[in-house]
């Protein structure tokens, strides 16, 4: 059976994040999916500086309500961007809508180069803790990933122990399985790090010297799209590196606000083919 993914995160209108990342790049993986906004921005945060914010907490538990009386379940779960009244509300849509065996991804879309991002205050890492808690994978960055465990980040000069040791960390909050993305143990490569309580495993690839707003939100969604098409998780964690940096390579050096994940959606489609 063909499966059904949620997503729940904002809608940055323009910005190429979050829910116009997450919708076109699942859908590109062959997965049906479903779409929970939980507010509607006209520009994403990260630059723009005039963004309006809509909340949608309110909606929530009226749209659970209708999708608990319709009958629907999902086979997935993939949270991005979210503020914190909306945990607990998000929490009882993934218990109440679940299918059997559904899988929860959970992205920490807080925090990156060592800083929250506008708008969250010194204790949302504590709330956001809690929806890692019983999440199968979580996908933070070097920055979420310190801050999820109460650690100042480190986004330079670390070893292998220093990373290990976070990745058991990440594990003891009560998540299956921790995907670290920005790991870089050489100046020149930059990967991911996958433990899945027992075993880390490493992707690296050739760094490229740009920093790109967006590129978490291309991340994270591939590698929910490509889990959910039948992908081995490293096969997911290793192609969805590679989507990113075809976007950041797609992307003409002036377009400053998100990366030109569109050149990449025919690319991704064929990697999966055949799964
Ligand atoms: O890319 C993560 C993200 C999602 N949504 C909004 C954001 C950001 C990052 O800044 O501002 C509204």
């Amino acid at each position: 059976m063909d499966k059904r993914l949620l997503t729940i995160q904002d809608i940055s209108c323009v910005g190429q994040c979050s829910l116009t990342v997450a919708l076109p790049i699942i859908s590109a993986c062959g997965i049906e999916t479903a779409i929970l906004p939980s507010a509607v921005l006209s520009t994403h945060t990260g630059g723009f500086k005039n963004y309006t914010f809509k909340d949608l907490t309110d909606e929530m538990p009226k749209i659970e309500a209708g999708w608990n009386k319709d009958g629907l379940k999902f086979d997935a779960f993939y949270t991005g961007y979210v503020c914190e009244p909306q945990i607990d509300p998000i929490l009882s849509i993934m218990n109440s809508t679940a299918a059997p065996g559904a899988v929860r991804i959970v992205d920490p879309a807080m925090a990156d180069n060592g800083k929250l991002y506008p708008g969250f205050g010194p204790d949302f890492p504590s709330h956001m803790k809690r929806l890692c808690q019983g999440a199968d994978y979580i996908l933070p960055n070097l920055t979420e990933a310190a801050l999820l465990v109460g650690e100042e980040p480190r986004l330079s000069g670390y070893d292998v122990a220093y990373i290990e040791d976070l990745l058991g960390k990440l594990a003891g909050i009560g998540a299956k399985n921790v995907l670290l993305t920005g790991v870089s143990y050489e100046a020149d490569k930059l990967g991911i790090a996958l433990y899945d309580g027992h075993e880390v495993r490493y992707y690296f690839r050739p760094r490229l010297n740009r920093l790109s707003h967006g590129t978490g939100d291309v991340y994270a969604s591939v590698f929910a799209g490509a889990l959910m098409r039948g992908a081995e998780p490293l096969k997911a964690a290793s192609l969805a590196a590679e989507v990113v940096c075809k976007a950041i390579e797609a992307t003409p050096d002036e377009h400053w606000y998100g990366v030109c994940f569109e050149k990449t959606l025919g690319y991704l489609a064929g990697q999966l083919e055949g799964l």
